[in-house]
């Protein structure tokens, strides 16, 4: 796309979605380090969100987390996030901090716990009923530690019926969208450790069921770009949790590990139309900010997706086009790199200003004074969940 104009147009139509539990206090199993000001509450959670969306201009969805953002009264909460100009995100189930699962939630062999496990994914489609939330995101901690341990066959049989229910009390506008992970907290066999696991549970149950790509999910070395361009010719990329690794599971800011990354998985975004509105792939923020400030962590990621973004967009698509079919190798990975090295910032500040926004949104934020506004207003934030 070489028109500036429809590239400016993308850049602004890009929805990024933030997580809840990126704004509260998180850490590693080792130690969680409090933060001055963190949110108190889910309501509060609302408004760090707010802050990303007032000076990025495009965060206005907020994922929650159930139980963590468990409240008594659901249509408050979206009253309170719609008041601050915000929309509900996906729900995040949680089957995996109980007692009960320590063999596993829906893939558990003891009917009863798969029967508590279900319940609590179909709440959460209560709550999407509540909050207007469009996406119900699954994530399962199930698998294996030992070989023989439980019956791998098995426990994809059981996974899939717990997913046709809950399929199955989907509306017409609200979709599944399941995400894989290599391994963590099960060591030998998780019970959706990949895409391929993901695809094919998402394909037998049907359209309202797409793949989560999260970035930080993969073995080292994988080539995520190849599954998300996969993924979108299928059209079962639901969602990125978008975040980065340098080992494992690491959650750190989208976009600050491997930028490059980044860029080539933006690129077959493009590619494949996966930026189109229609397409509907949901860009979300998967981070956790345990030892850096909290919502100008956010702010950089999101510009970090914003740049990636931008560079894709930039690619000459025609001049690439003609030197893959031509089969000059040099020409189109330099069409590629021509992209990756422009330097996007100038782009992204013309962009904001044309929305009204300051031009840079990071200094912007640490200038408004919020900061040591909540540290001050707010004492005792909530941990996000993790790290316990
Ligand atoms: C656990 O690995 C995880 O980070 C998954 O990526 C989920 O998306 C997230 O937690 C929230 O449940
Ligand atoms: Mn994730
Ligand atoms: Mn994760």
């Amino acid at each position: 796309m070489s028109d500036v104009s429809a590239v400016k147009a993308a850049l602004k139509s890009q929805v990024i979605e933030t997580p809840s539990w990126g704004y509260g206090n998180s850490g590693t199993r080792f130690k969680v380090f409090a933060q001055p000001g963190v949110p108190r509450d889910p309501f509060e959670k609302m408004e760090d969100a707010a802050q990303v969306h007032a000076f990025t201009g495009v965060a206005p969805k907020v994922s929650l987390h159930i139980p963590w953002d468990r409240v008594e009264d659901y249509a408050a909460l979206t009253r309170h996030a719609e008041g601050l100009g915000l929309r509900i995100g996906a729900i995040n189930s949680n089957v995996f901090q109980d007692d009960d699962y320590k063999l596993g939630s829906v893939t558990h062999p003891d009917p009863k716990v798969r029967r508590k496990a279900t319940d609590h994914l179909l709440e959460c489609v209560d709550i999407m009923d509540e909050t207007g939330s469009p996406d119900l995101k699954l994530w399962f901690s199930d698998g294996t530690n030992y070989p023989g341990q439980d019956d791998i066959t098995a426990r994809q049989d059981r996974l899939a019926e717990a997913l046709a229910e809950v399929y199955e009390r989907l509306g017409d506008d609200q979709r599944m969208l399941l995400e894989y992970k290599l391994f963590e907290p099960a060591f030998y066999a998780t019970d959706v450790p990949d895409w391929g696991t993901a695809y094919a549970h998402c394909l037998r149950l049907g359209p309202k069921a797409q793949v989560v790509v999260d970035t930080g999910h993969h073995a080292p070395g994988t080539n995520i770009e190849f599954i998300v361009a996969s993924l979108l010719r299928a059209g079962k990329l639901g969602a990125f949790d978008f975040n980065s690794r340098f080992y494992a599971d690491d959650d750190l800011m989208a976009g600050a590990a491997d930028p490059f990354q980044l860029f080539r998985i933006m690129h077959e975004v493009v590619r494949n139309d996966g930026l189109k509105p229609e397409t509907n792939v949901n860009f979300m923020l998967d981070q956790c900010h345990n030892i850096e400030a909290k919502i100008p962590a956010v702010i950089r990621s999101v510009a970090n997706v914003q740049e990636a973004t931008a560079k894709a967009l930039l690619v000459d698509m025609a001049a690439l086009g003609a030197a893959q079919r031509s089969g000059d190798v040099l020409a189109a990975n330099g069409a590629l790199m021509d992209a990756y090295n422009t330097d996007v910032r100038p782009l992204l500040a013309e962009v904001r200003e044309e929305l009204g926004l300051a031009r840079d949104p990071f200094a912007a934020y640490l200038a408004s004074g919020n900061q040591e506004r909540i540290a001050t207003a707010r004492v005792g934030g909530e941990q996000a969940g993790w790290g316990a």
